[in-house]
């Protein structure tokens, strides 16, 4: 039996990506802070499809609670196959002058430092076992830069050097590590952007057909099951009706 850690699975891509590895019989580790929506997520899962779920409450940007919860799973749930980076975030879209320091703070903490404190302890436990695969959620703001995107580009351009260097470190260990950049998909993203603002949300949406979660997990399928000797560097996903990360074609 094969194990999946994903984190931010109560919605959007990581809640896409619980129930595709689900349905292909994966036993899931499954990290969100929102505990009632995580249970769900879980339950709904584990009577759909029979598989294992263990679901761990924790907020990636704490260090310790992250580390504590990942360590506190039992020695037979540490043998993970894929762990799948994808908690993140964009808060505000301001120019660099008007910025919100709070939301550069939850940007930085959760894109970068969360990500990495998980990558540690778990790549730990691939490097013993000498296999596993780790997806990183990118995005086409690692690629490209664009107006008033400056910190969460930032971070994500991080997330692009990161899976390069994880790469690189863990090549004698034969793990796999795969970047997943998505452009627009239509999930809590623009909402939590926003801070909730649901017409600034809908609108970035409107008059284009985006990408949706199932369409990435159906990515990140892809390459997590490819044949042993193959590895998928990158893949940057694009919605037809978008050309570049500012460019795209509304009805
Ligand atoms: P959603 O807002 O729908 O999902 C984000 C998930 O991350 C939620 O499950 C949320 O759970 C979790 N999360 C956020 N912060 C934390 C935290 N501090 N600790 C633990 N979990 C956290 O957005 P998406 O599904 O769209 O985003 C997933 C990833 O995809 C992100 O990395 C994003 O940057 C990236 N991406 C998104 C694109 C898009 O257009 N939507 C395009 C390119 C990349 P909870 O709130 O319960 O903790
Ligand atoms: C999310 C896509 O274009 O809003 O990473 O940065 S974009």
């Amino acid at each position: 039996m094969k194990t999946a850690l994903i984190t931010g699975a109560t919605s959007g891509i990581g809640e896409a990506c619980a129930h595709l590895f689900a349905q292909q019989g994966y036993r899931l580790i499954l990290v969100a802070r929102r505990q009632p929506l995580l249970e769900k997520v879980a339950g709904h899962l584990a009577d759909k499809y029979g598989v294992e779920i263990s679901t761990l409450i924790a907020d990636v940007r704490n260090k310790k609670a992250i580390t504590e919860v990942l360590e506190g799973l039992p020695e037979d749930w540490k043998k993970i196959d894929v762990l799948v980076n994808n908690a993140g975030l964009s808060r505000g879209l301001d120019p660099i002058d008007k910025g919100n320091t709070d939301d550069w703070d939850a940007m930085v903490d959760t894109n970068i430092k969360g990500l990495l404190y998980v990558t540690k302890v778990v790549s730990g436990w691939m490097v013993a076992e000498k296999k596993g695969h780790i997806v990183n959620i990118g995005s086409i703001a690692g690629k490209e830069v664009y107006p008033n995107g400056n910190v969460y580009c930032a971070t994500k351009h991080a997330v692009d050097a990161l899976n390069k260097g994880m790469r690189i470190d863990l090549l004698p260990y034969g793990i796999k590590v795969t970047a997943i950049n998505p452009g627009m998909v239509e999930t809590e993203f623009s909402l939590v952007r926003f801070n909730g603002d649901e017409e600034k949300a809908r609108k970035v949406y409107d008059g284009l057909e985006p990408l949706f979660a199932a369409d990435i997990a159906d990515a990140i399928w892809y390459v997590v099951s490819r044949p042993a000797h193959v590895n998928i560097n990158e893949m940057l996903i694009m919605p037809t009706a978008q050309a570049s990360a500012t460019l795209v074609q509304r009805n």
